[in-house]
């Protein structure tokens, strides 16, 4: 198998940089543990909104809840981006996470003519299996607080490569491209549009609604994994007006904000 292109960030930059806009800094490194890590800690030291960071391999990929995420070198899309979102009270920044996955899962339909969907939160599906993870982590920078997401797309693993059966990839789906400037300019340009909308308008029913088109959540029969051992089943209703999953169970509605879910029929 051919070696991948590497990510190009002077292409990506001439595509996506303009003053004015959201994406202000693009930057590709070969290798590191965490962009997540790099980038909360650029924040904290003052790192402008609107920064991209992408590596072509992570030898310590985060999570959520210190769990790990693994992709052999070249192999995916392991990419942070950092946004100050200065207008928008602390109480809607529920819908980042959402607004990430709803850009990821709009950016692969079109880029790569893939059927994603969302599995609440922000887990990016392909016929039931994760292609992308994300990890939203709020930070406290110089300039307010922010949020640095972190985006982990399996681009072309093979199944083989696949860290858990769980997983796909976009070759295994057999996308229309395996690009991955292609698909980075995808994705930061559709979550530049939802988040720029997010953040001109308090009105989250157009928000909710378009998620609501995405999710496969709603409608099924939902294990909703609190802890080691705590756990809720019932069947997923609907997302209310900050995002949160409404699951109807033997002792009434419950809504949850984090927790991992797992689709049972
Ligand atoms: C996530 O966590 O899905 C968030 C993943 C975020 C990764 C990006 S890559 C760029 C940025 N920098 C970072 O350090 N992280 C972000 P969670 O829902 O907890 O899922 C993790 C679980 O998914 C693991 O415990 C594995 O079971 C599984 N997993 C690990 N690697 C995977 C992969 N490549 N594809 C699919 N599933 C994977």
């Amino acid at each position: 198998m051919s070696a991948p292109d590497p990510i190009d960030a002077g292409r990506l930059h001439r595509l996506l940089v303009q003053p004015g806009e959201l994406w202000q800094r693009i930057r590709v490194v070969d290798e590191t543990e965490s962009t997540n890590s790099d980038l909360v800690a650029a924040a904290r030291a003052g790192e402008v909104s609107g920064s991209v960071l992408l590596t072509e391999f992570q030898s310590a990929g985060k999570g959520r809840l210190n769990r790990i995420w693994t992709a052999p070198p070249g192999s995916g899309i392991a990419m942070s981006i950092l946004v100050h979102p200065f207008d928008v009270a602390l109480a809607r920044w529920t819908w980042m996470p959402l607004i990430s996955g709803l850009a990821v899962a709009e950016a692969l339909r079109r880029a790569a003519e893939v059927p994603a969907d969302l599995k609440w939160p922000n887990d990016v599906m392909i016929n039931g299996r994760k292609v992308c993870g994300i990890l939203a982590e709020r930070v406290e920078t110089p300039h307010g607080p922010a949020c640095v997401i972190g985006i982990g797309v399996n681009v072309g693993l093979t199944q083989e490569q696949l860290p858990v059966p769980t997983a796909t990839s976009l070759k295994i789906e057999e996308a229309a491209t395996l690009n991955r400037d292609t698909i980075v300019a995808t994705i930061l340009r559709a979550f530049a549009l939802i988040y720029g909308q997010w953040q001109s308008s308090d009105d989250d029913a157009a928000l909710a609604a378009s998620y609501l088109s995405r999710c496969s959540t709603i409608g099924r029969q939902v294990r909703v994994v609190l802890g080691e051992d705590r756990t809720v089943e019932g069947v997923a209703e609907a997302i209310d007006a900050s995002g949160q999953l409404i699951v109807r169970t033997e002792s009434g509605s419950r809504s949850f904000g984090a927790g991992d879910v797992i689709h049972l029929r």
